[in-house]
């Protein structure tokens, strides 16, 4: 129901940013995210700049967008600042070439950081619905983020009205913003299906400008099918967790899984789903990727809790064509419940996540290419390795060829500290390093995780070190001089 409210284009909607304007985005991942106004807003940026006008934004998001926000809008040299994770390839290049200032936080933490004015305000929300009616029901699209953060604190909301999302999706979203110290109490779900909030976003009708209708398509891209090496460690991570059943350390009746974004990612699911050992499994994660539906009409997922349905296309058509089988299996909730660190402990959650680069002692380098270059961000991962029951990091062990090793003697820079961190997986096998030293779990991880190339050097530089933790601060970054000096870790000296 849109009759209250003015239709307008996607140019009228861009009319109301203006140059400074801190602007918030539904969405996370490209799923949610709108579109057609992104688009309007960068060309008008460009129109302004021809005109010899300063016009940039400051950017909140969930996480990752589509091409239409972080593309357009960087193309058009039109950030002033951006926040949180991202994963597009102009706006990377334009952030490690400081022309774009970006700052990283836990993805869990945003919406409440906005809520306490850390980061300044927000002028306008820019939300993709499935529906809106005149009460001022908003039923968000694939990925919820921060829209219920955005739309209460912004001044003013757009609507991206996309009929590609059906209104019938009405029930899939959970959506409860957690009231804001000293009055927070505890978030109240036990299980990983638990409903506790409203099936939509409630703002004041006053302040929606108007709706833009669309029929856009997602912006996902699909996944690059599995190759050996992910097989081999989703294989390796399915087999350690069959064990931790066979020796009691996980109930028999499994616990929520979270698993990372990624090939990587999705490849893990795809061999636990297919290791019948593992019993029907409940995820409680922030990206339900195609894997999870996968596994959902084989009947090895029962239940997906999650932040976005980041699924390709055709994934997604399926899932609204036959919303009777998936609607109640699946519940998106806002980031600040997909990760809450309270919720992730109490439910027990496996957290398997993927990184850049471990060092010897299993400290994660998730962000920095070679400790410079930011890749994505953090996103989610700190929010569930911290709190986890089980805290797993998977990683090929080599990148670029061989030339890079993804297990360095340390990291070069650091996301997650040793002392979060249980369990290392590589395609070459498991270090697990509960209760262990930092010598023993170096000996774990250079023998079971290190590429068969690596293992002898990474030897050579433990034997260098002294103390409780054995590095040696002259040549604890010779991995990386080597890759930057040669592009070849295969050189390093000691
Ligand atoms: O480069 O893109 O040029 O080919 O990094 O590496 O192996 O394809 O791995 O796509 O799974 O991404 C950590 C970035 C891994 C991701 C990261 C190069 C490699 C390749 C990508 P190319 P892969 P993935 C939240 C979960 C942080 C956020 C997070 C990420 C490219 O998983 O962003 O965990 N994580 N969120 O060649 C230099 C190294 C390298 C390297 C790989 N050591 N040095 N380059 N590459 N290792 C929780 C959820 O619930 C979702």
């Amino acid at each position: 129901m849109t009759n209250k409210f003015t239709v307008m284009s996607p140019e009228e909607a861009a009319s109301f940013i203006k140059n400074d304007h801190n602007v918030g985005f539904s969405g996370f991942t490209a799923a949610g995210c709108p579109k057609a106004v992104p688009a309007a807003i960068a060309r008008k940026a460009e129109a302004e700049h021809a005109k010899g006008n300063p016009f940039k934004i400051g950017m909140f998001t969930g996480a990752s967008t589509g091409d239409s926000i972080d593309g357009n809008l960087t193309r058009a040299n039109a950030v002033k600042f951006r926040t949180p994770y991202q994963s597009n390839k102009e706006l990377r290049q334009s952030m490690n070439s400081g022309e774009t200032a970006y700052f990283d936080l836990h993805l869990s933490h945003l919406a409440q950081m906005i809520r306490y004015g850390f980061l300044g305000k927000v002028d306008v929300a820019i939300i993709e619905a499935a529906d809106v009616n005149e009460s001022g029901e908003i039923i968000p699209t694939c990925g919820v983020g921060i829209a219920p953060t955005i739309c209460q604190c912004a001044e003013k909301i757009i609507i991206e009205l996309n009929r590609k999302h059906p209104a019938a999706t009405r029930g899939m979203h959970d959506i409860y913003t957690p009231a804001d110290p000293p009055l927070r109490r505890e978030i109240p779900i036990y299980k990983a299906n638990d409903r506790i909030g409203t099936p939509y976003i409630k703002v004041e009708p006053s302040k929606i400008l108007g709706i833009v209708e669309t029929e856009l398509e997602n912006e996902g891209g699909a996944f690059t099918p599995e190759d050996e090496i992910t097989m081999r460690i989703g294989d390796n991570v399915a087999g350690f967790l069959v064990n931790e059943m066979a020796q009691g350390r996980i109930p028999k009746s499994f616990l929520p899984v979270q698993s990372g974004v990624g090939n990587i990612a999705n490849a893990v699911l795809g061999a636990m789903g297919g290791n019948t050992s593992i019993p029907e499994f409940n995820i409680y994660t922030e990206v339900i990727q195609d894997a999870v539906i996968t596994l959902m009409k084989q009947n090895r997922v029962r239940f997906a809790s999650g932040c976005s349905l980041t699924v390709s296309n055709p994934t997604i058509n399926e899932i609204y064509g036959n919303l009777d089988f998936f609607k109640d299996k699946l519940l998106l909730r806002p980031q600040e419940l997909s990760n809450n660190p309270e919720v992730i402990r109490r439910l027990g959650l496996i957290t398997i996540n993927t990184a850049l680069e471990a060092d010897i002692f299993a400290n994660i380098n998730s962000t920095h290419v070679v400790g410079t270059k930011m890749m994505n961000g953090i996103g989610g991962s700190g929010d569930f390795t911290r709190n986890a029951y089980l805290s797993i990091f998977t990683t090929p062990s080599v990148a670029k060829g061989t030339q890079i090793s993804a297990i360095v003697p340390m990291v070069s820079h650091h996301d997650h500290s040793e002392h979060s961190v249980s369990v290392l997986i590589t395609e070459h096998g498991v270090a697990d390093l509960r209760g262990k030293s930092p010598a023993q779990r170096a000996h774990e991880i250079i023998e079971n995780c290190a590429h068969p190339e690596y293992r002898q050097l990474l030897r050579d530089y433990l034997k260098l070190g002294k103390g409780h933790t054995p590095h040696d601060l002259k040549s604890c970054f010779a991995f990386h001089n080597a890759f930057n000096e040669t592009g070849d870790m295969h050189n390093a000296k000691f």
